[in-house]
């Protein structure tokens, strides 16, 4: 009899905004195919081409299917398989030897590999606040955004983002949709197709720039000129809604003030637009109803990121654009979800104080001796979901940091990245079609569940598996120590999301207002959409938004004319999928898109093998002259695995480890370069 292929449902685990929702046939135990689930509105059977690929990622021949223990040089990933009780006997024997001494000593290092909230925060928060261990500040990729909402609107709150399908204007800010956020693009389409105008903020004409009626190819780090000059233009035409300002808004005087000084002339010169672009975007803001704009990461990755988002998230509620449910503005939806943290991590385990490092400076932090300000150097390091050799600024320095002879480093792992090959012991992780999890979604307002599909390949186990057994090798014998996984991801949302439902159907929406600030209601501490913020003021910063110059502003400097950012290729999510083939082949190679007038100053050919350099490092990748990248700007694509570049080097050997205005966030399209063909 042939065998019957069942159907599992899961969630996407990657860092993307659109957390689809997964159906996974499966055969004699076998995951066969990964497609979208057609019952999940927002997935709507549809998933990108890295994920409808996730077989060849499962089982891939490379996969870490048994724990390793290093046997060659520090960095030179060479391993020999040990049990896992030798692995975790011996990490918890290293980690005690340590805590003994002084467990901030103790560092983990993780981010969104995975975005569940099982197989992230939960037993391993645990384990590392019963040890003392130094905190993580998880800042690199969203944290200036989230600090510059928080003074403004009050959180990572906004509009739902199935309203966006009836907006008649959408800006799309920083933001490449089709590359990152595909499922909003859908919604852009729709509100396209009935009479909308999409218009792209983003200095590289993206795929996403192309399709859209407008594109202002500013220069990086520029947005917030730009909105001031909309609000001035919003003022003089008198395109504003006074009653929403006067009931729900904070501070209108003094922002008035200051955007009075920003007319159109003054932004175009900071952004190196064209005047009339200027004003006919401020037209269309200012008259074209509902106004709706997704603003997105990519315009935070520069010193004045947290300023910027504070000065876009103004912009709606001086049009009132929020009355409409299809106008305001969503740049993350996760703080509507009522995550219960405490119950995952335990707070109360610790004991004492903590320290608290910047993953975004682990560079300089690990090469850091340990004095009375920074406190112990760092000896030991615990790293998942997460590849910081290839994705933290100044790689070069991180991967300096690795290769310490002296610092511990345990990788949980699914495959041998750039930070595995710096590891003592690398741990087998299970993927996603292999454990269970919960999660949140930051493009949208649906809880969704993952259900295992298939049993974990050779030794795999889930995170949260491995760090209940690295518990009990360190001793640690409290019930909280030995939940199990589903158990997790039912105490993860308490009593506002139905379980049962999430069981039966997979996923389960958040009962929310359709449109949230339509009567104002911000969650800020005035109840009001804050153009001013006391709080910031009283830490001794403006309290209103500014533009503020990158570190490294474009004509800032002789030797390096060319402002660089480094956004994702599209068939990479970060640095994930970077060894799966398939996909790597549709990249090719890592290219910098140059403009043909940079190229030709520079005797630069398409095709050429080039040197991108500044003072911390040189990046070889293959030039492809383009007018996606304007003149001045080049885009390095993003994130290739060191080990798979060219030279051993990825893009962020060029970016510092400077950090933003708020959020102390990396500032990675902060950067100047120069490009020169590459000797052999
Ligand atoms: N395919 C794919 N999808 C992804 C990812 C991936 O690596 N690959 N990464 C995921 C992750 S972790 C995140 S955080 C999100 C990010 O998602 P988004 O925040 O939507 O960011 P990107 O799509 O990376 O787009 C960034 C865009 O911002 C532009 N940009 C750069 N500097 C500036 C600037 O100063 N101002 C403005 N206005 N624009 C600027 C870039 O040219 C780029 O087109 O995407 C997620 N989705
Ligand atoms: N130059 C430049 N640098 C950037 C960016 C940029 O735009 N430009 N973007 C930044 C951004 S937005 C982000 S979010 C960061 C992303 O940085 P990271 O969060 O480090 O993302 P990835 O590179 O995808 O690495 C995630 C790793 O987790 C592993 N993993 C996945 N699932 C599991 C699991 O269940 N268990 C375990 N143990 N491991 C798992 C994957 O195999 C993968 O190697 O990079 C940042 N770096
Ligand atoms: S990476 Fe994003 S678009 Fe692709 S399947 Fe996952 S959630 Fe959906
Ligand atoms: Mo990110």
């Amino acid at each position: 009899m042939p065998a019957e292929a069942i159907l599992v449902r899961g969630t996407c685990p990657h860092d993307c905004p659109d957390t689809c929702a997964l159906l996974t046939t499966v055969k004699e135990g076998q995951a066969v195919q990964v497609q979208g689930n057609p019952q999940h509105a927002h997935t709507a059977g549809v998933l990108c081409t890295k994920v409808s690929r996730y077989t060849e990622r499962t089982y891939h021949p490379d996969r870490i299917l048994q724990p390793l223990k290093r046997c060659g040089p520090k960095g030179s990933g060479q391993f020999e398989p040990v049990s896992w009780d030798q692995a975790l006997g011996d990490i918890a024997a290293r980690l005690k030897t340590i805590a003994t001494r002084d467990p901030q000593a103790i560092l983990p290092y993780s981010y969104a590999g995975t975005m569940g909230l099982v197989q992230g925060e939960s037993m391993a928060a645990r384990l590392f606040n019963q040890l003392g261990a130094s905190e993580l500040d998880r800042t690199i990729c969203s944290s200036a955004g989230a600090e510059g909402l928080l003074h403004t609107l009050g959180g990572k709150v906004g509009m739902k983002v199935e309203h966006f399908a009836e907006s008649q204007l959408i800006l799309i800010w920083g933001s490449n949709s089709i590359g990152s956020n595909l499922h909003f693009w859908r919604l852009a389409q729709q509100a396209k197709r009935s009479g909308a105008r999409l218009v792209c903020i983003d200095p590289r004409r993206s795929e996403t720039a192309d399709k859209c009626h407008e594109h202002l190819a500013l220069m990086p780090g520029t947005d917030a000129a730009l909105a001031l000059a909309l609000m001035h233009e919003l003022i003089v035409h008198d395109w504003l809604d006074h009653d929403y300002i006067a009931r729900h808004t904070e501070g209108w005087p003094s922002l008035r003030e200051r955007a009075l000084q920003w007319p159109p002339e003054r932004a175009a010169q900071v952004c190196a637009l064209p005047i009339e672009q200027i004003r006919r975007l401020a037209r269309d803001y200012g008259t074209l109803t509902p106004a709706a704009i997704r603003l997105n990461y990519g315009m935070q990755r520069v010193r004045g990121g947290g300023n910027a988002t504070r000065a876009i998230a103004c912009l709606p509620a001086l049009t009132g654009a929020w009355r409409h449910r299809a106008g305001g503005l969503l740049m993350s939806s996760s703080g509507h979800f009522p995550v219960q943290q405490a119950a995952l991590q335990r707070p109360e385990l610790r004991e004492g104080k903590s320290r608290l490092i910047n993953m975004s400076t682990i560079g300089q932090d690990l090469l850091h001796p340990g004095d009375e300000h920074f406190g112990p150097r760092i000896e030991a390091l615990v790293v998942y979901n997460s590849n910081p050799v290839a994705v933290a600024p100044d790689s070069s320095q991180v991967a300096q940091g690795f290769r310490r002879e002296d610092l511990f480093c345990v990788v949980l792992e699914h495959f041998l990245t750039d930070t595995a090959d710096h590891a003592d012991y690398v741990l087998p992780a299970t993927t996603q079609l292999e454990h269970w999890d919960v999660h949140l979604s930051y493009g949208h307002t649906d809880v969704l569940l993952n259900r295992p599909a298939i049993s974990p390949l050779g030794q795999a186990r889930s995170n949260a598996e491995i760090f209940r057994r690295l518990a009990w090798h360190l001793g640690y014998r409290k019930p909280c120590f030995t939940e199990d996984d589903l158990s997790l991801c039912r105490s993860a949302f308490g009593p506002r999301v139905d379980f049962e439902q999430l069981l039966e159907r997979g996923f389960a929406s958040l009962n929310l207002p359709d449109a949230p600030f339509a009567e104002g209601g911000f969650p800020t501490r005035s109840g009001r959409c804050e153009f001013f913020s006391q709080a910031l003021a009283d830490r001794g910063l403006d309290g209103l938004p500014n533009h503020l110059p990158n570190y490294e502003a474009a004509g800032s400097s002789v030797h390096y004319p060319l402002a660089m950012i480094s956004p994702p290729a599209r068939n990479f999510l970060n640095s994930t999928f970077v060894n799966v083939k398939s996909l790597r082949d549709v990249e090719v190679e890592p290219v910098l898109e140059i403009h043909a007038t940079d190229a030709a100053k520079r005797g630069l050919h398409d095709g050429d093998t080039v040197r991108v350099f500044n003072d911390r490092g040189s990046y070889h990748c293959q030039a492809r002259i383009s007018d996606r990248a304007r003149p001045g700007l080049v885009v390095g694509l993003g994130l290739w695995w060191r080990k798979m570049g060219l030279r051993g080097t990825n893009v962020n050997e060029l970016t510092s480890q400077r950090l933003t205005d708020l959020g102390r966030a990396p500032t990675f399209y902060d950067c100047l370069v120069e490009v020169e063909a590459a000797r052999a």
